[in-house]
């Protein structure tokens, strides 16, 4: 294998560059600051960064960004390793015969790639095509454009990390508030986290500002849910420290009290909701003292946090990996929701509301869909991840027959990771969009080398707020490196090669943008009523007829376009709030605001606007969970056993993980193994101390790691964390720093609804390792 050219802009020719990208980003040291965004978590705060060359010399926050305004963590002033710190791929990649890969050009990748889809697609059918991915923390951008590929070789199957965390609870809302909800942290008057813990993992904007402020205030509380005793624990108010695995009894502890003691908001049930009569009566017979018990919690902590969510103005909470991937996942997504429901916590400050958004990320729907051969349930749009390799292996006709991936790294990310190598491998076509040669590319037929995210225009569209919901476009920093492509371009070409799209009706179009957006605009409603099909490649038709016209080389932005329309058409109010007179004022200020802009601007009645059910009523009972729910009392609520007797989490968030962004371990100011952790107690037990190495097994794999002891472990629950693992370029060969998860975790332990893992209790065996 010869290909993986260092990253140095100097390291290769400039073959392919991108003929439209002419301006020179970064050439030399200066002092000018670039604004831009941290790729690192969803929150994406806004950055200034300096460069010296094309190295990131400063990074600070930027203080105009409309979300962060100037918070960031520890790891954005990292992100030169990103930029710098890995090897880069600079030239697409084929596999040959013998199983090497050698550099090719774009344009031989591009034509053999089309052909070798078109060949699946007419021997098994395009729905035999699977896609995964489409953008990582901070670049939905090209994914944007996916969705105009998918529609162009007939692809109607897809996932991503979402199906391994989300999937449920998106179910869960669909049956609900029929969408995403966000919390009101900054003003709520009790804020729960369950298995969250932001003051490592953010997802709450200026998350340690935000958590500090609620520390420090006497009237308002924080209640956390972890069996760890974490940095958001050591600032809560109530901690209660369950055992791992036992939410769904704690929940329903705390609905029974709220029940039992009369704390529920009759007013607003009567008002806004349907079934609460027979939702209530569920909790009425709950002994709470006996899921107490099954909590390892003290019953009167669990009384005292029912009643201080009871009594609140205003409750907001965030669910998240601890819960999301753990056993009885799904029904604690409704639990969840029922206590800010039950208690009238929805549309009002402080409490949880729903939003516009400038894309949706997934569906809401209640309905169930099926994969083709296992019958897994698609929630949201997405294949459960843990499925995934079970559709592929396997001589079912119906089977997956050739994977896109982009972004993502899921040979890495998804359980059983062998297992997934194998599926990989099991298929006739791989293509595989990435920065790097990922654990993922290296088995891939094709590797399609992009441009880094401070190379190109790239945006997120985890836009989730309210009432001011937010959206930041990114410029490029620096020019793409020689031999790579942005996302929306690499599509594109695909595209142009099947001859998706005519080339008079683009000509039509392209002299239409010239004129003007309004012409353009009647221009393409126009051609889409002649031809419906154009709907679905409208992100490929926009690219190759407005994006050219866009100021600064910004085509990739010509998306945006097309979703300002969606904007204006779907919360027409919202956005002339936010001081957008119409969809192209809009889209104008997204294109010159480089710190970001208000595309909605929400009253708090107009919450109600965005449930989508009959009268705007929340139905309350779903009744395959309300079956669960009545189970739980004869529900196994430990899954370890003699062989196998920790409970591993199997990737926690710490200060110095970030998925698998950075492929450089040098980036890691502290815990550079990433330890596993556990409490000294078991370690003194196992004869362990800090340092020492430890053989963790599991039902699936077994693996060694350094051993960190920790008093905010509680005993019998070990964790490692996210990220690790991945296999570095290290001189002829590979290294490997820390454990992969997922060489540990098994695709059938997951949930019996969403198929999603469960990630954070995987029964374990810990030895020490006996040194020689
Ligand atoms: N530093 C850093 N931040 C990140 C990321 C990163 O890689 N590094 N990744 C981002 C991504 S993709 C995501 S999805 C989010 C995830 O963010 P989080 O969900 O907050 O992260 P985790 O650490 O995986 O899990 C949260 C907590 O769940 C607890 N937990 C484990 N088992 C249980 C249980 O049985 N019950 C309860 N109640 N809690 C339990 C853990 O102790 C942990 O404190 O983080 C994002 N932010
Ligand atoms: N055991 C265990 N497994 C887990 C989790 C866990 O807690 N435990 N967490 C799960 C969760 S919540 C998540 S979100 C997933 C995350 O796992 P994945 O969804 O696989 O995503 P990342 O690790 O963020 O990988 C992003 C990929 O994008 C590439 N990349 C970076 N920049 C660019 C770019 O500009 N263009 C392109 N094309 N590629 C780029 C990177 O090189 C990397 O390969 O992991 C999941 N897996
Ligand atoms: S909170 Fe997230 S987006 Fe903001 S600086 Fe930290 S990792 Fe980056
Ligand atoms: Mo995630």
């Amino acid at each position: 294998m010869t290909a993986a050219a260092t990253g140095r802009p100097e390291a290769d020719g400039d073959r392919s560059r991108d003929a439209n990208a002419t301006a020179t980003r970064g050439a030399a040291a200066n002092t000018e600051w670039h604004k831009t965004a941290c790729i690192l978590c969803e929150n994406n705060c806004g950055l200034l960064i300096q460069l010296d060359d094309r190295r990131f010399a400063k990074i600070r926050g930027d203080k105009e960004h409309v979300a962060s305004a100037g918070y960031t963590c520890n790891k954005a002033l990292r992100l030169d390793h990103y930029q710098n710190g890995g090897v880069r791929l600079a030239a697409p990649l084929r596999r040959e015969p013998d199983g090497s890969f050698t550099e090719i050009e774009w344009d031989t990748a591009i034509s053999e790639i089309a052909t070798r889809l078109i060949e699946v697609k007419n021997r098994y059918g395009g729905d035999k095509i699977f896609y995964y991915g489409g953008g990582g923390q901070g670049n939905h951008l090209g994914g944007a454009y996916s969705g105009a590929l998918r529609r162009a070789i007939g692809a109607r199957y897809r996932s991503s990390a979402l199906a391994q965390e989300k999937t449920g609870e998106g179910w869960v809302d669909g049956h609900l508030t029929g969408g995403h909800t966000t919390g009101d942290f900054e003003h709520a008057e009790v804020s729960v986290f369950l298995g969250k813990n932001p003051w490592q993992s953010h997802g709450v904007p200026r998350a340690r500002t935000v958590l500090q402020q609620i520390a420090k205030d006497p009237a308002r509380s924080m209640i956390v849910l972890d069996p760890v005793r974490t940095e958001t624990a050591d600032l809560a108010d109530i901690h209660l420290q369950l055992r791992p695995g036992t939410d769904a009894w704690c929940l329903s502890a705390i609905l029974a009290v709220l029940v039992q003691d009369d704390l529920v908001d009759h007013g607003f049930l009567a008002e806004h909701t349907t079934d609460s009569r027979s939702v209530l009566r569920e909790f009425a017979g709950i002994d709470v003292a006996d899921y107490a018990e099954i909590c390892g919690v003290p019953e009167q902590l669990v009384r005292a946090a029912a009643h201080r969510i009871g009594t609140a103005a205003s409750v907001a909470t965030y669910e998240d990996l601890g819960v999301q991937q753990s056993p009885n996942s799904t029904l604690i997504s409704y639990l969840n929701k029922l206590l800010w429901l039950l208690t009238g916590n929805f549309a009002k400050p402080g409490a949880m509301q729903p939003h516009s958004w400038m894309a949706p990320l997934a569906g809401y729907s209640r309905d169930i869909k099926r994969t083709p051969v296992t019958g897994a349930p698609i929630l949201g749009g997405m294949v459960p991840c843990n499925s995934i390799a079970e559709e592929i292996l396997t001589d079912h006709p119906d089977r997956f027959r050739a994977m896109i991936v982009e972004s993502a790294n899921p040979a890495h990310s998804l359980a059983d990771s062998a297992k997934f190598r194998q599926a990989l491998d099991a298929l006739d076509l791989v293509v595989v969009l990435d920065v790097a040669l990922t654990e993922t590319a290296r088995h891939a037929d094709y590797v399609l080398p992009a441009a880094s995210q401070f190379e190109k225009w790239e945006a997120t569209f985890f836009n989730l707020e309210f009432p001011h919901n937010t959206f930041h476009l990114r410029a490029p920093v620096l020019d793409p490196l020689p031999g790579t492509l942005a996302e929306p371009e690499i599509y594109a070409r695909l595209l142009r090669r099947l001859g998706t799209v005519g080339a008079g009706k683009l000509a039509v179009l392209r002299t239409a943008a010239k004129l003007g957006r309004r012409p353009y605009k009647w221009a393409f409603a126009a051609m889409l009523a002649v031809d419906k099909s154009l709907a679905g490649v409208a992100p490929y038709v926009l690219y190759e007829t407005l994006g050219p016209t866009l100021p600064e080389d910004a085509r990739a932005a010509a998306v945006l376009w097309g979703l300002a329309q969606r904007v204006a058409k779907v919360y027409p109010a919202a956005m002339r709030r936010a001081g957008h007179r119409d969809a192209d004022a809009l889209f104008d200020a997204i294109l010159a605001g480089r710190s970001g802009v208000t595309f909605t601007v929400d009253d708090y009645a107009d919450a109600w606007d965005y449930v989508p059910h009959p009268d705007k009523r929340i139905p309350l009972a779903i009744p395959e969970l309300l079956h669960t729910l009545r189970e739980l009392a004869s529900t196994e609520s430990v899954h370890t056993s003699a062989e196998f007797p920790f409970v591993l989490a199997a990737g926690e968030r710490r200060s110095f993980t970030a998925n698998t962004i950075f492929r450089d371990s040098t980036w890691r100011h502290r815990d550079p193994n990433g330890s596993l952790r556990l409490n000294p107690d078991d370690a003194a037990h196992l004869g362990l101390v800090t340092g020492d190495r430890a053989r963790i097994t599991t039902r699936r794999g077994t693996a060694i790691s350094t051993v960190e002891v920790n008093d905010r472990m509680q005993r019998g629950h070990v964790s490692l964390p996210n990220g690790l693992g991945l296999d570095l370029p290290d001189g002829d060969g590979t290294q490997r720093t820390g454990v992969a998860a997922n060489e540990l975790t098994d695709v059938t332990w997951r949930d019996a609804i969403a198929g999603t893992p469960w990630h954070k209790h995987v029964p374990a065996r810990i030895e020490a390792l006996q040194e020689v």
